[in-house]
């Protein structure tokens, strides 16, 4: 089957930008990067409408600006990109997971006040480190029924490699980089390492009721500006009541 995407980019940005569909095997004029393709970088209210066909196998990627990165990636212009399968899904629970990290402007390390902070795209100083754009506990749980499996996806477009550990279970590495494994070459972990770049994608059977982390294991990336509460890249998975199966948990 042959599925076609379409993406109508407006720039509403002071500056000029592209869009890179990561992982995807598109035309040369559609990747995003003006400097070396012939693809257009996108001038503040300008557009320009991406539009290629899918040929990539089902699975993980994602999209982010492939202009002036330093700055428009470390600001978060980044996002997920799913090919959904056309027969179906084979897990009860299908989660997307973006890793970032971000350095702001006027709040000391330590030091944690609520209000509005500018980012600081150029830092390498880097205080808050995400999940889908929140730090815990603004992160949002993973819930779970017994019984049902999980796939969780993985993706990091950001600078950092992250280590991400799911306690109370092992899990399967069923793809990476939108390329599914083979059943003999799936690995059994409980800690994957995403590095800058790739997706990993992960399954597990939910048979372990309770409230279980699942956080990057680097300290400083589960803190809030060092702070000594737990934050950052974490979230947990959730069991709610009921059982979707017959399987029993132990
Ligand atoms: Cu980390």
């Amino acid at each position: 089957m042959l599925l076609a995407a379409s993406a109508s980019a407006i720039n509403t940005l002071p500056e000029a930008t592209s869009v890179h569909w990561h992982g995807l095997d598109v035309p040369n004029n559609m990747d995003g990067v003006p400097e070396v393709e012939p693809t257009p970088l996108i001038k503040p209210g300008c557009y320009f409408d991406y539009h290629f066909p899918i040929t990539n196998p089902p699975g993980t990627h994602m999209y982010h600006t492939h202009h002036n990165v330093a700055r428009q990636e470390m600001m978060g212009m980044a996002g997920g990109l799913v090919i959904l399968d056309p027969h179906g899904s084979s897990v009860d629970r299908d989660y997307f997971i973006m890793l970032q990290e971000f350095a702001v402007k006027g709040l000391p390390m330590g030091v944690l006040e609520p209000g509005s902070y500018e980012v600081n795209p150029l830092s390498d100083d880097l205080q808050f480190f995400t999940m889908n754009g929140r730090c815990f506990p603004e992160t949002t749980p993973l819930p779970v029924q017994c019984g049902e499996r999980v796939r969780i996806r993985l993706a990091n477009p950001a600078m950092m490699e992250h280590p991400i550990h799911l306690h109370g279970h092992q899990f399967v590495v069923t793809a990476t980089d939108g390329n599914r494994f083979g059943e003999c070459a799936r690995m059994r972990k409980n800690t994957i390492a995403v590095s800058s770049g790739e997706t990993w994608d992960i399954e597990f059977e939910a048979d372990n009721p309770g409230n279980w982390p699942f956080h990057c294991h680097i300290p400083h990336h589960t803190a809030n500006n060092m702070t000594k509460e737990t934050g950052g890249m974490f979230t947990v998975v959730q069991y709610c009541g009921g059982s979707a199966k017959t399987k029993s948990c132990r």
